[in-house]
């Protein structure tokens, strides 16, 4: 022990103010509660306690933060040293007042360290909050006892359910931070106030006795129920909101103790669970993203101060908003005076809903529109640092644009195309400066969707990719680093998905089967849904498709998706989906055409026949070097298409199914269907190895 005592001393530090023991935590760039600053708060907390002149302790995060929680690479391994809630409990016994001293973020574990102290101060930038659930697991450190018996039920639903962090001045009006202190004061403030309790007399605070707050969940039992159905939706297939809210009930109805045992059992059943080691697995692979092996982290990015977009439909509209957020001035160029303003409007349209539903104050909403300039003339990009090509997806029009940008950009403009296919090289091919082209992949709705494939050309310059990274990054997307290919890493694998689906229909599963299956695997919604959605039209003309696909035919009858109120689907005035009868007539005319013999499928058959042919592809483009590592294949299909993010991204679910499975059923298939199943050479060495997708 005292050994231990001795190897922790720098990660917390101890200094004298007066009769207050100030303890700082200073572990790493977040201060996780990791083995040893959890050893190294108990040996500092009971040293403050046996020194005779300490009358208050003030606990204080070291650098950018209080404390970002529990270490999160130490979950699923063996404890070693005091457990998290064992040190708060010991926290909270302590015989002298201990303060929270509160900047940056108190999050997870961070919080439930506050919560255990007698007080809590904090600076207004401060942020807390409780986000274990976005990892698949709850504030298992006491979290879920205390809160509650301090902001009650309802609002602790919120905080923990939610999982969302809140400002600190939202924290001090619901009483879970006693004191502001000024930005630039908060060791002097903390120990000033602590020393104010001393001299007041005020008595040990411990949240643990509190009962005040939660009689509200034992008079009104009904508002867990009807918390669960409000947010049935958001959190449909997730195992943790469920276990938070039980554990929230436990607080309301259970000694305090008692209720420490019950969240401690949940916690157990999650962390050790699938659903959280995926979520866990995605917490660090968003991170992991964001790293390029040949472009250090410390390539000087070109400045982006005003970007230009060519195209204001859907697309260029949106990418547009994404930089008028951030601030960034935007010029925007149509070739039709009618389609600009149409553009435009969206735009302001968009801005204007979100203000009316209280998301945007109204003025910002002026100062966005500020920053759009609109303009016919494709030269007036002369002045933008950064120029992204969103027309319609045709290779000729693109070469066209990019040649004449060649001619009126400025030296050094990054120019790019947000095509979602085609070949960035034949583009970048059409300038005079191929370093400076790169593909920016929106996924639509552009304004909304988190994720950007920043497709790498074969001659894109390192400090050209590194400023895509960095700026989709500033507008609050999550950039992946993918290679030139068709469709990149998520199309190519949806088209996978899509042929299936569309095979499995011939073969006489209905529409309405496949897209419950994908729905019920987690997905927002099954292939056809997505189909009618999108529109049947896009790259469909009645002159040049013949009357062969289910999709010519549906078009053909009009039934072009969602805008026409029919397609796959018949829609009413809401948009409500109703199986159609047309459609199934439709599907079996081609079905007998094409001599497709028809039969049933268990919905594992489905589900395999559609989520395994992508599998193989991300194997492929893997092998083919166009993504750099398994889990971007990941966060790619999580951001951009709505993967579970309790299933870690179907790269790492094919892990948890095993790759000798999805081998195997892979090579069932290819017997009946032929090379479209061909399992990747990677997959099959994997397999072979032992290995997964984790182990490359
Ligand atoms: C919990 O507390 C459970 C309690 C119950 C127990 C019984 N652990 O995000 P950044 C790393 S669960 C380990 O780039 P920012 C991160 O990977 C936890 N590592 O910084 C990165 O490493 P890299 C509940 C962590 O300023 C580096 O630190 N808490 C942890 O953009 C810097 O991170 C959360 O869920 C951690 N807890 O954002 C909060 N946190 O440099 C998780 C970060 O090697 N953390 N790292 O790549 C965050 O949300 C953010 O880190 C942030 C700071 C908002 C605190």
């Amino acid at each position: 022990m005292a050994q231990d005592v001795n190897a922790n001393d720098n990660v917390v530090s101890t200094a004298r103010k007066g009769a207050v023991a100030v303890l700082t935590l200073q572990s790493g760039p977040v201060n996780a509660l990791g083995t040893a600053l959890r050893q190294g708060i108990l040996a500092a907390v009971e040293a403050a306690e046996a020194d005779a002149a300490v009358k208050a302790i003030v606990l204080i995060g070291g650098g950018r933060m209080f404390s970002a929680g529990a270490d999160i690479t130490e979950f699923g391994k063996p404890q070693s040293g005091i457990s998290l809630p064992d040190l708060l409990n010991r926290i909270e016994a302590s015989t002298k007042p201990v303060v929270a001293a509160i900047h940056g973020n108190a999050l997870g574990g961070g919080l439930e360290t506050a919560l255990a102290c007698h007080y809590r101060v904090a600076v207004p930038s401060a942020k807390v909050g409780l986000p274990e659930v976005k990892l698949g697991i709850l504030p298992g450190a006491g979290g879920t006892q205390r809160l509650p018996r301090v902001v009650g039920p309802r609002k602790a639903l919120d905080v923990i359910v939610g999982g969302s962090p809140i400002g600190a001045k939202a924290a001090a009006a619901m009483g879970l931070i006693d004191e502001l202190a000024p930005e630039d004061s908060l060791r002097a403030h903390a120990v000033a106030f602590a020393e104010r309790v001393v001299a007041e007399g005020r008595p040990l605070l411990k949240i643990r006795d509190r009962d005040d707050k939660i009689a509200e969940g034992r008079e009104n039992p009904g508002l867990f129920a009807a918390f669960r159905e409000e947010n049935a939706r958001k959190t449909r297939g997730f195992e943790a909101p469920e276990a938070c809210i039980a554990c929230i009930e436990a607080a309301c109805r259970l000694p305090f103790d008692e209720g420490l045992a019950f969240e401690r059992a949940e916690f157990q059943k999650l962390v050790s669970g699938t659903q959280s080691a995926a979520q866990r697995y995605v917490f660090f692979a968003e991170r992991q993203a964001a790293k390029i092996p040949d472009v250090p982290d410390d390539t000087p990015a070109r400045p982006i101060a005003r970007v230009g977009v060519i195209g204001a439909g859907t697309m260029g509209g949106g990418i547009s908003m994404n930089f008028l957020n951030a601030g960034i001035p935007v010029t925007i160029v149509e070739t039709k005076r009618d389609a600009l303003d149409r553009g435009i409007k969206t735009i302001r349209t968009n801005y204007e809903n979100t203000a009316k539903k209280g998301r945007l104050k109204p003025e910002d909403v002026e100062t966005r529109m500020g920053l759009l300039t609109d303009t016919l003339e494709l030269e007036k990009l002369a002045e933008c640092d950064l120029i992204i090509e969103a027309v319609f997806e045709d290779m000729g029009i693109k070469k066209e644009i990019f040649s004449k940008l060649d001619t009126i950009a400025k030296p050094g403009a990054i120019l790019a195309s947000n095509t979602s296919y085609l070949d960035i090289d034949a583009i970048a091919a059409m300038t005079g400066r191929p370093a400076d082209v790169i593909g920016m992949h929106f996924f639509s709705p552009a304004n909304v969707m988190r994720l950007l494939e920043v497709v790498r050309g074969e001659k894109t310059a390192k400090d050209v990719i590194a400023t895509a990274m960095q700026i989709g990054r500033k507008v609050g997307k999550i950039p992946v680093l993918v290679g030139v290919c068709h469709g990149f890493v998520g199309n190519r694998m949806l088209a996978q998905r899509q042929r299936e689906a569309n095979r499995l229909i011939l073969e006489g599963v209905t529409p309405w089967d496949v897209d419950r299956v994908v729905y019920e695997f987690g997905l927002p919604m099954g292939p056809f849904t997505m189909s009618d959605l999108a529109g049947l039209d896009i790259g469909w003309s009645r002159e040049t498709n013949k009357s062969e696909s289910v999709r010519d035919l549906l078009c053909e009858q009009d039934r072009r998706g969602q805008k026409t109120s029919a397609g796959f689907y018949d829609y009413d005035a809401k948009r409500k989906a109703t199986p159609s009868k047309v459609t199934e007539e439709i599907i079996a005319k081609v079905a007998e055409r094409q001599g497709v013999k028809r039969r049933d499928a268990t919905d594992q058959e489905i589900l395999e026949r559609t989520l395994y042919p992508m599998i193989n592809e991300g194997a492929k483009i893997l092998e083919e070097g166009k993504a750099i590592r398994a889990s971007d294949i990941d966060i790619v299909w999580i951001n951009g298409y709505g993967w579970p993010v309790y299933r870690g991204g179907p790269m790492f679910w094919a892990d948890t199914i095993g790759l000798p499975k999805v081998l195997e059923r892979l090579r069932a298939y290819e017997a009946e269907y032929g090379e479209d199943f061909k399992p990747s050479a990677l997959l099959e060495r994997l397999a072979a190895e032992g290995k997964g997708f984790k182990d490359l």
